[in-house]
């Protein structure tokens, strides 16, 4: 954050209003709306933000909006930064509302919610949340959100976060100037449920190869069933399976939240020439070198199968995903464009990663892999994906 100070500890469950800085203005909008004009746009052609002479609204009928970390590079390194230490993606959302008018109605989001004050002031009512944790975003009417648990007016420089499920709604006062904020949030499905629904069926899959109860088929008409009872007993006793043999695994299969992530996050923050992201730098590791790796932070490791082979006889490899080449324009886009950057190994890499990526340094002999030339091609295929450094 600007002129920045460790902010705000994410263990925080209250909401928490600070006014602990002053940032000046960070006046990335241009306000350019005209008689008549509904919208009006930021920056160059970013056109996420409009509003009416009453309403701060965001059309539905818009074409994704380009986000606004693209634009103003404080956003790129504040959100990059927070990326990298929730391990989660951060969005951003600028409101402009004019004087005496309210955007939007009283609501709740998916979402963990940080709101910066940019210009003028906004009034705000925070609410216990109805659905505490909320998994969607949704309008509360008026007469099921009882009194509000706080109230205040955010003014430049100003600071709140609010966890979510908070029900909130703000509004411009009359007889000001217009209000301008950034919404950064986070931790969209990214909750342990989530997690479980990821991991669970690799961990199935898994146990299907070597148990052979879980290759049975399931009993005649199971499908037609009404009652449940008998079922859910039988399930939850392969449920009892699968968590005995969870206890004991090391590498968990993520399906997708992992790559997910890494694929639309954004880029490590950096200014001018890219090439260090991007163009390997520095003297080629041999087997006497010792190395280290680097934007750990934007590097995840996973096992899963080899998609090149059929689901029989699908051997497991490591794949690294890392967002080194990601693209601005493309963050939480989500879309089929979107690349993912990368590497795989065979499993027997496994070991040989973990103790690149549990060292601070470590000499390519040491790796524990069967002969000098695979430590020389591992070491060289990560030193050529920009991930190590010779020391
Ligand atoms: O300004 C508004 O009308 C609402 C803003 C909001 O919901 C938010 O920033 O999360």
């Amino acid at each position: 954050i600007p002129g920045g100070r460790e902010c705000i500890s994410f263990a925080l469950l209250t909401p928490l209003l600070a006014r602990f800085m002053k940032v000046g203005r960070m006046s990335f909008l241009s306000l350019n709306s005209a008689p008549g004009q509904t919208g009006i746009t930021c920056s160059s052609s970013c056109s996420d933000i409009f509003f009416t002479s009453s309403s701060t609204h965001i059309p539905p009928s818009l074409p994704p909006s380009l986000p606004p970390s693209l634009f103003k590079d404080e956003l790129w390194r504040i959100q990059e930064k927070l990326e990298c230490y929730f391990g989660s993606l951060v969005g951003s959302n600028v409101y402009i509302t004019p004087a005496g008018s309210q955007g939007l109605p009283p609501h709740y989001d998916d979402v963990e919610v940080f709101i910066l004050q940019l210009e003028g002031e906004k009034h705000w009512r925070l609410y216990h949340p109805t659905v505490p944790l909320a998994r969607e975003y949704s309008v509360e009417s008026e007469d099921r959100i009882g009194r509000p648990a706080h109230e205040f007016t955010l003014k430049p420089g100003d600071f709140l976060y609010f966890p979510r499920g908070t029900i909130h709604q703000a509004d411009t006062p009359p007889g000001l100037a217009h209000s301008t904020h950034v919404t950064i949030s986070t931790y969209q499905n990214n909750s342990w449920g989530d997690f479980l629904l990821d991991t669970i069926s690799g961990l199935v899959f898994d146990t299907a190869k070597e148990d052979l109860e879980f290759r049975a088929g399931i009993p005649r008409q199971l499908l037609l069933q009404v009652d449940a009872t008998a079922v859910a007993t039988r399930l939850s006793a392969f449920l009892r399976t699968l968590a005995d043999r969870l206890e004991g695994t090391k590498e968990l299969l993520s399906a997708d939240m992992k790559k997910d992530f890494v694929m639309n996050r954004l880029p490590p923050y950096c200014m001018g020439d890219r090439a260090e992201l991007s163009v390997p730098g520095g003297p080629l590791p041999r087997l006497d070198s010792t190395v280290r790796l680097q934007f750990k932070d934007h590097t995840v490791l996973t096992v899963g199968p080899d998609q090149d082979q059929s689901d029989e006889t699908q051997e497991k490899m490591v794949y690294i995903y890392h967002s080194l080449k990601n693209r601005r324009e493309t963050h939480m886009m989500g879309n089929e464009d979107t690349e993912s950057h990368g590497l795989r190994f065979p499993l027997s890499h496994l070991d040989a990663l973990k103790q690149i990526w549990g060292h601070s340094a470590i000499p390519v002999k040491d790796l524990r892999l069967t002969t000098n030339e695979e430590k020389e091609n591992l070491v060289l295929s990560l030193w050529t994906e920009c991930l190590i450094q010779v020391l």
